[in-house]
């Protein structure tokens, strides 16, 4: 090769190399997925976008809190859904300990808690004001809770505390901890035919807003520390005694060394920034369309490309 060949590609290559002469390491990028569909949908989406910027990719299911010791230790690379409701507890303590970041918020606004698709409303009136559960607590009671109400959380792992809720506000209601977000539709599925008044734990973004119209409870607002500071909600003794945020974050997370060792990716990861109603579309095409999260993934990514390109192009080097 001539000298001035090797000079101009030198040249093309710094004027072209947006993120300099750093490429990313061929090792895997370590992707977790957890238990409920827009989770599993945009990890995967996020790994079709790694990949078409020619990383590798990994998936692995992991306990959706534990996972926060597993980005802080590098063992997985990031988390795409950091759900303030949820997992903020989590997120909190291990951003102390060190060892993984902030990579940045999605556009979207979160809200997780107690939940009523709209025809409990007319049966229970004072609905949403959760002072008026007590006084509808026979509607929702079932052979399995006796004279009180049945309350549907959410799977273990996203430690909602509903049992820590209940009694902390003098709830007369059992609270019962579903098996698996499939295990939360089907008890609102069954109620609807005849519509049985039903409180489940919900969330949105999700698909359940655009197939069943209802509302949250409005519990005490969320006061930071409620979850660590018994004076914080209205009963002095406990915690857990306040709603979830109303206007939720929902964040990425990264391990501190995603950016050394995978510069362009990482670089992508923190321009990704997703809003409610394509979140609720990912979960939408699982859950109501009914595709594996995979498929669902790279339809979703088929048709909404020219969502994420401006994410790959600002980052290829
Ligand atoms: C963590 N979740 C979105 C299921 O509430």
């Amino acid at each position: 090769m001539k000298l001035t060949t090797i000079l101009s590609a030198a040249t093309l290559s710094v004027t072209f190399g947006s993120s300099g002469f750093a490429a990313d390491s061929s090792d895997p990028i370590v992707i977790p997925v957890h238990n409920w569909s827009s989770q599993i949908v945009m990890s995967n989406v996020v790994g079709l976008i790694f990949e078409e910027m020619g990383n590798n990719v990994e998936y692995v299911t992991t306990d959706s809190q534990a996972v926060y010791e597993s980005v802080r230790l590098g063992d997985v690379s990031l988390e795409m859904e950091v759900w303030e409701g949820a997992f903020g507890a989590s997120y909190r303590a291990a951003l102390g300990k060190g060892g993984l970041h902030d990579a940045g918020d999605h556009d979207a606004v979160t809200r997780e808690d107690w939940w009523y698709p709209l025809w409990t409303k007319e049966a229970c009136p004072g609905l949403p004001d959760w002072q008026a559960l007590n006084d509808c607590a026979h509607l929702f009671a079932t052979a399995e809770t006796g004279e009180k109400g049945r309350y549907l959380d959410g799977p273990v792992d996203w430690l909602k505390h509903g049992k820590e809720r209940a009694e902390a506000l003098g709830l007369n209601f059992t609270v019962i901890n579903a098996g698996s977000a499939a295990a939360l539709w089907a008890e609102i599925g069954a109620a609807e035919a005849d519509k049985r008044p039903v409180l489940v734990f919900n969330w949105t973004p999700n698909f359940a807003e655009a197939v069943w119209p209802g509302e949250f409870v409005n519990f005490p607002a969320w006061e930071d520390g409620c979850d660590t500071d018994p004076s914080k909600g209205p009963n002095p003794d406990a915690l857990y005694d306040c709603g979830n945020p109303t206007s939720g974050y929902l964040k990425k997370a990264a391990w501190d060394g995603m950016q050394e060792k995978w510069p362009n990716a990482y670089c992508a990861l923190t321009k990704i920034s997703f809003t409610n109603p394509q979140i609720a579309e990912m979960a939408k095409l699982v859950d109501t369309d009914e595709m594996e999260p995979e498929e669902a993934a790279e339809e979703w990514l088929a048709a909404n490309h020219a969502v994420v390109e401006p994410w790959i192009s600002a980052c290829q080097s």
